[in-house]
């Protein structure tokens, strides 16, 4: 997996450079690190396979780039970015990661005050040696501390959508190991959690130690923590966690069960057997010394009387009374998206054209797919003007001659600090479907802000407010906002709240996924997207949509092309 590691490196390299003001080449670092982040052959694979002049072949990937893949792969490391590192021994991946932190400001921040890492970097806001910096101020330094605790909070937990797709790699790798019977991810994983704590898996097989060997001796390993005859517990290279348990398959069913959770689940599930005079424990659900069930997690829930539960839904919120009474709601599935209408194409400076993105949207089986590009306001996203949104319809009508599937015309416009939008009515008429949101002003009053986001959703021409709340995940806290008065305006105006797919979106969240519903409020599951490999993040709005018990109806995107241009009819 040497793609990941070197966009890491890459993102690094171009921020040093950028700090030393020199031009183009930290474009190029950033690009190939963009593109290895989303291709699928593995860059080391690649130059095993077919030397330098393959890697040259890898698009973004030029002579100097290329020529460092090579070194990685041959000595694991990159002697021009060891060097860098020395000059400037600072953890630059990691203070920027707080918001507002750019790599002029690191540099600003070592040069003056040897700021090195996130601890020498609070201890210089609370002691106010930053504000008197130029280019900082009172403000900086409050803004500084305030993401510094954001990452704190963080404690040590990863967002979902950064551990989901290694994870479900190497559960599909152990699967095809033939002393490998079954094996699933288990814990707050399996619940889809926006954020995960370690990964559990669970296995069954006749051999534990074979397994246990094969995956605590795993390349991606980076540090094995404990291991016994059934068990082991590492750090992988990419920084989490991850237990592995092997168990027989006759208590498969009851493990699967108590490691899911969540804890306070399986106390109310352990609640229900004590009161029918049994016992429930990760080894099978027990009267008196008899397993009565365990080899299945069906099994268990049946003999307590229960329907199954969705691993979405165990947060003791009401669903174990709720499967008591067979009243379990028939969730959204995983495969009933039928498009996804927030991509962003070239034309905006998203990476893929419109054409791309339509190929992509009909491999993963959709019939339709809607294009969202930034309008004029957002000048660093290359947002459109009224001009360049037609010349894009018309291109949009000429590839629909030709595409398999339906390509609809639409934007994500900007709402601006007083509610209005940052483009002409008359051009968003002409549009199939129009999102709005907000990207400036983040920090007005709820009541402010609240007022903005309605005069958006009372605009004829809005069908869709993109990512509501604003927020970025161990980033940015939620806008203040009645989210109350919002579900009402939406309920009232008969608009769609998105479910933004972005792993550090995620937004709607599960709670309010709920709460929407309740109020009878129609959601869209979007991706976002801005390069074609986004499109797979559907996956972790649909888990998030789970977790609010959403069901198919709650979800416009569920429903065939004819249903969806019906209800944004202009
Ligand atoms: P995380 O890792 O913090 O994101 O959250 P989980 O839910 O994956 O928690 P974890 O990894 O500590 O444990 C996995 C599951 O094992 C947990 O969801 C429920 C079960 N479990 C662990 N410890 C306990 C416990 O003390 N009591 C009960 N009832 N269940 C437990
Ligand atoms: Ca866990
Ligand atoms: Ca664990």
């Amino acid at each position: 997996m040497a793609n990941r590691e070197l966009s890491k490196i890459f993102r690094e390299i171009a921020g040093f450079l950028r700090m030393d003001n020199i031009p183009f080449k930290p474009q190029a670092y950033q690009r190939a690190a963009k593109v290895l982040d989303g291709l699928e052959d593995d860059a080391g694979e690649i130059y095993k396979r077919g030397g330098i002049e393959a890697v040259k072949n890898i698009e973004g990937v030029g002579e100097s780039i290329a020529s460092k893949i090579e070194e990685y792969v041959r000595t694991g490391k990159i002697k021009s970015y060891e060097e860098l590192k020395r000059r400037m021994p600072l953890d630059l991946s990691e203070i920027i990661r707080i918001e507002g932190m750019g790599v002029k400001k690191a540099r600003t921040l070592y040069l003056k005050l040897g700021v090195k890492n996130i601890k020498e970097l609070e201890k210089a806001a609370k002691d106010h040696k930053i504000s008197g910096l130029e280019g900082f101020g009172a403000v900086s330094e409050k803004n500084i501390l305030e993401g510094i605790g954001f990452l704190k909070s963080k404690k040590g937990r990863f967002l979902l959508g950064d551990v989901f797709f290694i994870v479900e790699n190497l559960v599909k790798e152990l699967g095809g190991l033939e002393e490998v019977k079954r094996v699933e991810p288990a814990g707050s994983f399996r619940r889809r959690k926006e954020t995960v704590g370690d990964i559990d898996i669970l296995a069954v097989s006749e051999n534990p130690g074979r397994v246990i060997d094969f995956f605590s001796s795993r390349n991606e390993v980076a540090k094995v923590w404990g291991r016994g005859a059934t068990k082991c517990s590492v750090r992988i290279k990419d920084g989490f966690d991850i237990d592995l348990r092997v168990v027989p398959e006759k208590c498969y069913g009851s493990a699967l069960q108590y490691f899911t959770g969540s804890k306070e689940h399986n106390v109310a599930t352990r609640r229900i057997a004590i009161a029918k005079g049994l016992k429930l424990s990760e080894y099978g659900l027990f009267k008196g010394k008899t397993q009565i069930a365990g080899r299945t997690e069906q099994d268990v829930y049946k003999k307590l009387g229960m329907q199954w539960i969705p691993p979405e839904m165990r947060e003791n919120k009401g669903e174990a009374e709720l499967a008591l009474e067979d009243r379990i709601p028939e969730l959204i599935g995983y495969k009933d998206i039928k498009g996804d209408l927030h991509c962003h194409s070239d034309w905006d400076g998203g990476k893929n054209s419109i054409r791309e993105i339509a190929e992509s949207a009909e491999k993963m089986g959709y019939e339709y797919v809607g294009i969202a590009d930034h309008t004029k306001y957002l000048k660093i996203e290359r947002g459109l003007d009224e001009d360049q949104i037609r010349k894009r319809n018309k291109e949009i009508d000429k590839l629909n001659k030709t595409s398999k599937i339906r390509i609809l015309k639409g934007c994500e416009a900007n709402i601006l600090k007083d509610g209005s939008l940052d483009i002409k009515g008359d051009v968003l008429a002409e549009l199939d479907f129009v999102i709005a949101g907000v990207h400036s002003s983040l920090k007005m009053e709820e009541k402010y802000m609240t007022e903005r986001i309605i005069k958006a959703i009372k605009d004829p021409n809005v069908d869709i407010i993109s990512h509501p709340t604003g927020r970025i995940i161990q980033k940015r806290d939620e806008c203040r906002i009645n989210m109350e008065e919002i579900f009402k305006a939406a309920k009232d105006f008969n608009k769609v709240l998105e479910i933004n797919s972005f792993p550090e979106r995620l937004d709607l969240k599960d709670e309010y996924i709920r709460r929407a519903k309740e109020k009878g409020v129609k959601m869209i599951i979007n991706t976002d997207s801005h390069i074609i490999s986004h499109l797979g993040y559907i996956t972790l709005g649909i888990s998030q949509a789970r977790r609010g018990w959403a069901e198919k109806k709650d979800i416009i995107n569920t429903q065939p092309l004819e249903r969806i241009l019906e209800y944004f009819k202009r």
